[in-house]
């Protein structure tokens, strides 16, 4: 077998010599390529996906070193229908996951994998989820025949030699993906391989392993992000009591310079990465980001939630976002990165979207790599669109993003997408009803999804397709860490609803800068103000408690945002209670009784 460099000067980690070689007999590649993770090894991947007509290079003086690419048009999306939990038992799945016998799934796994790489380069990427060597990082190490994967890996992770050498002899998480496409005698390779009717996408917790098969598109082949960071991590993190999270992290400075983090949980289509980055448009409030996506969290040494966004990367979705509704995204991507189904301008050879300019230009090529009549009726950009881009290149990074100890967190912040019965903002009463306030996540759908438009959907934690075990379990794992330290220490929980719209369908809130108002208060209330009232559903704001100086919105509007209809929040809760019975006898008691409690309340 062909190496770029020799095995054994690269690492002497037994686990991973082993793991290496077993799978270069399985997958028989044509070469093996360990991954350095140097720019040099980066730059020669992409120069020789450029010649072989896999990539775009983008014009150099618009966007300096940054390159597109387009993919096989059955390959643009995570597969949650080809995504498994092969847990010994169906049970430790939980009802939210789709659930194989692991030895089935294994037989499966190796008929698929088996040959898979003929023709192929496998490359080998060890990566660290987490500022190297700290004590809430972790380390895994993806093989795949991907150049695209080892380009998006070495933005989205800290990746490469320098991984090995904090790794030493420890384990790892081994994470093996194939694109399923082998090139048998010589065949000639294609734009974006991939085996569409083939896709699996399989995590076994009790290993702490995953393989992934088929697809070379976004969480189900960068295997860091989703599998390993949410669905792996979240079983480690219940073994361990630490919590892996599907959450941006932000710093919060007010004008007297004092600094606080949130992080904050919604399901897709709520406008995460833009309030992690959001700028507000209170004077002397300033916002840094973290993370926009993960959150790990652990009890410090302080006693505090600390947490980490195991990330190096953005992985955001493209459409919608411009120099107005998130400059700092905009910003984030002028260099240095890679662009997945976006439409792109044929003369000076630079990226669009729709949204990113009022008019698009004039000689788009769309997604599929035709040219596009600005009267379409299709989006010249794939509405899963995504760019890729190093978090360092935020301009409103956080200082302590590389900081090994994390992040002390004040407030954790639930919400979704709802046109009624939610308020604005309100906050739990303490840990447990925090957690309910998390169980209970829903969102109405919007029509980035598949299906029905406005359909509630729950999604608790906005963590449905990503919790790796049981999720009754995870919500007690949940009220387990609530008693790991004092509650004068954890953070404070908020339900916030930015979509609340009034009897002609307008949103009311105006979203965006604005939500600093909010945020405010907020941040207020982590430092012990008392500005809210007590009331069945939790603590909402005083009158007048929401600062909305030098805001242009009908004298009723707060009014609106904020009322709570009885008889509709207990509606709201018999619904929560009803989809909570799926869970059986997993679902703490704790929660009923809270659920309970509110319910009396309320009536
Ligand atoms: C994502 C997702 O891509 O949550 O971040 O689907
Ligand atoms: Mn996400």
């Amino acid at each position: 077998m062909q190496f770029n460099t020799p095995l054994d000067k690269w690492t002497s980690n037994p686990q991973l010599i082993s793991w290496i070689t077993e799978n270069i007999a399985l997958l028989s590649p044509k070469k093996v390529h360990l991954c350095d993770g140097s720019q040099e090894e980066y730059d020669a991947l992409m120069h020789q996906m450029v010649s072989q007509g896999k990539a775009i290079k983008l014009d150099e003086k618009k966007r300096p070193n940054s390159f597109l690419f387009l993919s096989n048009p059955d390959d643009v999306a995570r597969v949650e229908e080809c995504t498994f939990i092969c847990s010994k038992k169906k049970i430790e799945a939980g009802p939210t996951n789709n659930w194989e016998e692991p030895e089935e799934m294994k037989k499966r796994l190796k008929e698929l994998f088996s040959g898979s790489m003929e023709g192929r380069t496998m490359y080998v990427i060890p990566f660290s989820m987490g500022p190297l060597g700290s004590n809430i990082a972790h380390i895994g190490v993806q093989i795949t025949d991907s150049e695209y994967v080892v380009c998006n890996m070495r933005i989205m992770t800290r990746m490469g030699k320098k991984v090995l050498d904090v790794l030493k002899n420890d384990r790892f998480v081994p994470c093996l993906h194939s694109v399923g496409y082998p090139l048998k005698d010589n065949q000639e390779d294609i734009k974006w391989p991939c085996s569409p009717e083939n896709r699996y996408i399989v995590h076994f917790p009790e290993e702490r392993s995953i393989f992934s098969f088929g697809s070379g598109y976004g969480g189900n082949a960068l295997l860091g992000k989703k599998c390993f960071a949410l669905r792996i991590a979240s079983v480690m993190a219940r073994d361990e009591m630490w919590l892996a999270e599907h959450m941006l992290i932000m710093g919060i400075t007010n004008p007297e310079g004092k600094r606080k983090y949130f992080a904050a949980a919604f399901p897709s289509a709520c406008g995460k990465t833009n309030l992690a980055m959001l700028a507000p448009s209170l004077p002397g409030w300033k916002v840094e980001v973290v993370g926009d996506d993960i959150a790990w969290m652990k009890i410090g040494k302080d006693n505090t939630l600390r947490a980490i966004n195991p990330e190096a990367g953005f992985f955001g979705v493209a459409p919608g976002t411009s120099y107005e509704t998130n400059p700092n995204a905009m910003k984030s991507i002028e260099k240095n990165s890679i662009f997945t189904n976006v439409a792109h301008t044929e003369k000076e050879v630079d990226v669009w979207w729709e949204k990113m300019t009022k008019a698009p230009p004039s000689d788009l090529i769309d997604w599929y790599g035709k040219k596009w009549d600005s009267g379409s009726e299709k989006p010249a950009a794939h509405p899963n669109s995504r760019f890729t881009a190093p978090i360092s290149q935020c301009p409103i990074i956080d200082p302590s993003f590389e900081d090994p100890e994390g992040v002390p967190i004040s407030a954790i912040i639930f919400g979704g997408r709802r046109d009624g019965v939610i308020p604005l903002v309100y906050e739990a009463f303490d840990w447990t009803h925090g957690t309910l306030l998390g169980a209970g996540v829903s969102s109405q759908t919007t029509a980035a999804a598949k299906g029905q438009v406005g359909k509630l959907r729950h999604d608790p934690f906005a963590m449905l397709p990503f919790c790796g075990y049981n999720m009754g379990d995870y919500f007690a794992h949940w009220l387990n860490i609530g008693k790991q330290t004092s509650s004068d220490k954890l953070p404070k929980v908020f339900y916030v609803n930015w979509f609340r719209k009034d009897d002609a369908g307008n949103f009311i809130w105006p979203g965006f800068g604005e939500n600093i108002r909010v945020l405010k208060w907020m941040f207020e209330r982590t430092e012990g103000i008392n500005n809210a009232d007590e009331t069945p559903i939790g603590y909402l704001p005083k009158k007048d408690a929401i600062d909305i100086s030098g805001l242009k919105i009908p004298s009723n509007s707060m009014e609106i945002l904020l009322s709570v209809d009885k008889k509709a929040f207990y509606d709201e809760m018999l619904d929560q209670e009803k989809y909570f019975e799926m869970f059986e006898d997993h679902f703490p008691n704790e929660l009923k009784e809270m659920l309970s409690k509110i319910k009396k309340a309320l009536k």
